[in-house]
């Protein structure tokens, strides 16, 4: 019997078999809006440990930068161009205006209050935890039917909806995704969401329980089957793991304000960091990590840095550098190349 969906520890396992899966046996071939994918329909996976939220893989060199620069603007319940756009400027095509994202800022559908309301559906949900602990009532719709009626809509939510699950004193979250590009999307959505309920189980004051995530159409483009392949033999022969810590215990709506404040003066190259001044700001280890990464970011993109600091590169986790020393040059250290 397989009716559960499969059990991974991290996210790795999952994004690997369903890279197998799109690639040996593709359900369809299909082309939508100028992109011919493989495509399966109707896939899941749970991870037992959501926190395990990074790929190690040289060939895949995920943007861990924009990753949590995409979290923290979610949590922040942003929508505009202006931050998220310079982590990853190709999300410029997916504005409507040049200015705000549309369907895909789920952050702006979850922590701002919908019209006829005057709370965010994320502190809704949680206060209804709060009061009926069991409750299967904590879902929260992102995709809405509004956005088909927009003609040419850039900018479709790919997520359906989170759903959040207190049992046992853990709380448990089931993703629905409408689309997932298992290459591109799958990798920071899952990174953002599974954030999302770190966040939330510590606003809860609960443990972080298995995420589950569901994809209606799971696809891989075809303009990336060249690096997929990549992906795939580096993962037969190679296996890296770094443990990702856990969330500090305050985290909550001031700490995301503050460290967002950090962020913008580093974007706008107003300040720059050194590791000693990070180590002094008014944050926590665990989010002094993510002014790091935009200090780091910073040096590449305003300094045009050939070595990014080897004091910001040292004060980082190991993994993070790990994965920056195999997406930038720039950061690569002696055992960041390995
Ligand atoms: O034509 P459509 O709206 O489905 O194109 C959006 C593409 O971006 C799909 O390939 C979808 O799977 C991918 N995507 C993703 O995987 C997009 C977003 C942003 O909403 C996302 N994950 N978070």
């Amino acid at each position: 019997m397989f009716l559960n969906a499969p059990t991974y520890r991290t996210v790795e396992g999952a994004y690997l078999d369903l890279l197998r899966l799109a690639c040996q046996g593709p359900e369809y071939r299909i082309t939508a809006r100028g992109n011919n994918a493989r495509e399966i329909i109707g896939v899941s996976f749970r991870l037992t440990d959501p926190r395990q939220r990074l790929p190690y893989i040289a060939a895949r060199k995920v943007n861990v930068i924009f990753q949590f620069a995409e979290a923290l603007w979610y949590l922040a319940g942003r929508r505009d161009l202006k931050m998220i756009g310079y982590y990853a400027p190709s999300m410029r095509y997916n504005s409507a205006d040049g200015i705000t994202l549309g369907g895909s800022a789920y952050g702006h559908t979850l922590f701002n209050h919908a019209d006829g309301d005057t709370e965010a559906p994320f502190d809704r949900v949680l206060e209804l935890l709060r009061t009926e602990t069991d409750s299967k009532r904590g879902y929260l719709p992102v995709f809405s039917a509004a956005e088909l009626a927009t003609p040419n809509n850039p900018d479709v939510a790919c997520l359906s909806g989170l759903h959040f699950l207190i049992r046992d004193g853990h709380l448990h979250m089931v993703c629905n995704m409408r689309a997932n590009d298992l290459d591109c999307g799958l990798l920071s959505d899952v990174f953002s969401f599974t954030m999302i309920q770190e966040y939330a189980a510590l606003q809860l004051g609960v443990e972080l329980g298995q995420y589950i995530h569901t994809i209606g159409s799971a696809h891989v483009n075809d303009r990336n089957a060249t690096r997929v392949q990549r992906v795939l033999n580096e993962a037969d022969v190679r296996h890296t793991h770094f443990t990702f810590p856990t969330m500090s215990a305050g985290t909550g709506p001031d700490i995301i304000e503050r460290l967002l404040a950090h962020e913008e003066l580093l974007r706008t190259n107003t300040v720059k960091y050194g590791a000693d001044e990070v180590a002094r700001l008014d944050l926590d280890a665990y989010w002094q990590q993510a002014v790091l990464l935009f200090e780091v970011y910073r040096q590449l993109r305003h300094d045009l840095a050939d070595a990014v600091g080897r004091d910001v590169l040292d004060a980082l986790h190991p993994g993070l550098r790990w994965l920056l020393g195999h997406r930038w040059a720039a950061c690569a250290t002696t055992e960041g190349r390995r």
